[in-house]
């Protein structure tokens, strides 16, 4: 296919960023859709020199948005990770940061309409077929990115977007534990494989030999752990109903640790195959879920506030994400809330 044009707007979205399409701007053939955005990131390409894309799996993220017919929902969105340096582009995994966009984004194209000084907007996630509440605020009826909140990872502060998830257990393995086990036992490794929206390997950093408090350069550059860690993902795939993953981006693998800024965690992530700058937002929703699961390796690490809704803040490289979490009397998760920011980079049109 020759090159073509299609309009677009680039946001930050949380922590991570990426192009903002419209369902239908984009081909409805996959295979081309897939081409057309290889070609806007730049992808495969380790550095992307010939697109947009940021030589970061953090930053080389599409969000498709369409109205939605689904009752009590206002936009459908579909997440795309496209890999950086491989021509893949999957759906096998959703994104919780790039998420936060989507309100926005659906706001300023008329999809949503804004109703006073904040309008939520209910979105339909296509790559787990769940619903997030966000709150976008819209002063005047019109987005703004500018105000107070500031979160972990992202210079400065921006107008809040609180996003609230219900009942994300199992939103890719088919449960929130996908073995019914706290436990499993993998190369030798204790794991908790856990799904409340993003499917997960939680294991203690000081079963892999390191502490958990490493940063993001010195994981990356540590090939024999990452060696590791690979091959325990590739062991689980089935286990956790995900079959080959080989060319997928989950399962994310989070490396747990006791926190050490009055948290409830300290975690260290691979998304799957580089380290995690922060953390994914669904990625410490499961974390944090993990720490909740008695005998798990998590609950030996955390420490866990009493009530039944809990603020649990997971430290990361570079901050904490505080995830708010309720409990039911069993215990089990019910819902989750957390705090992002976005921003519109650019609106114009993007060639392919
Ligand atoms: O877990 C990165 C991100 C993510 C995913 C990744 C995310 C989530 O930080 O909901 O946000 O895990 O690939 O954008």
């Amino acid at each position: 296919m020759s090159s073509y044009a299609v309009p677009c707007m680039w946001m930050r979205g949380g922590t991570s960023k990426g192009g903002y399409f419209l369902g239908h701007d984009l081909p409805n053939d996959i295979a081309a859709r897939d081409a057309f955005l290889l070609r806007v990131m730049g992808s495969p390409d380790p550095r992307q020199i010939d697109g947009m894309g940021g030589a970061d799996p953090l930053t080389s993220k599409v969000a498709v948005v369409r109205r939605s017919d689904r009752p009590g929902i206002d936009v459908d969105y579909l997440f795309l990770q496209v890999f950086v340096d491989q021509a893949i582009v999957t759906e096998a995994q959703n994104c919780g940061n790039i998420l936060a966009g989507v309100g926005p984004f659906a706001i300023e194209r008329g999809l949503v309409e804004a109703t006073g000084g904040e309008t939520r907007v209910a979105i339909f996630m296509e790559n787990t077929g769940q619903v997030a509440i966000a709150t976008v605020q819209t002063p005047g009826g019109v987005v703004t990115y500018q105000g107070d909140a500031r979160i972990d990872g992202v210079p400065g502060t921006h107008a809040p977007i609180p996003i609230e998830f219900r009942d994300t257990a199992g939103s890719s393995c088919g449960a929130l534990l996908p073995t019914g086990n706290a436990v499993d036992m993998v190369n030798g490794v204790p794991v908790t494989l856990i799904d409340n929206g993003m499917p997960c390997v939680v294991m203690k950093a000081a079963d892999l030999g390191i502490t958990g408090y490493e940063d993001r350069e010195w994981l990356d550059s540590n090939t024999d752990l990452k060696a590791r860690i690979e091959a325990i993902r590739l062991a689980v795939g089935d286990r956790m109903n995900l079959g080959d993953v080989r060319a997928k981006s989950v399962p994310k693998m989070m490396l747990v640790a006791p926190p050490r800024a009055g948290g409830a965690v300290c975690v260290r992530s691979f998304i799957p195959h580089r380290a995690h700058a922060t953390i994914g937002v669904l990625g410490a929703v499961s974390v944090a879920t993990a720490c909740l699961v008695q005998g798990s390796p998590a609950s030996e690490v955390a420490v866990i506030p009493p009530g039944k809704r809990k603020t649990l803040p997971v430290e990361h490289p570079t901050g904490e994400m505080s995830c708010v979490l309720e409990v039911d009397d069993a215990g089990a998760v019910v819902s989750s809330a957390l705090l992002r920011t976005a921003r519109k980079l650019m609106d114009g049109m993007v060639f392919g």
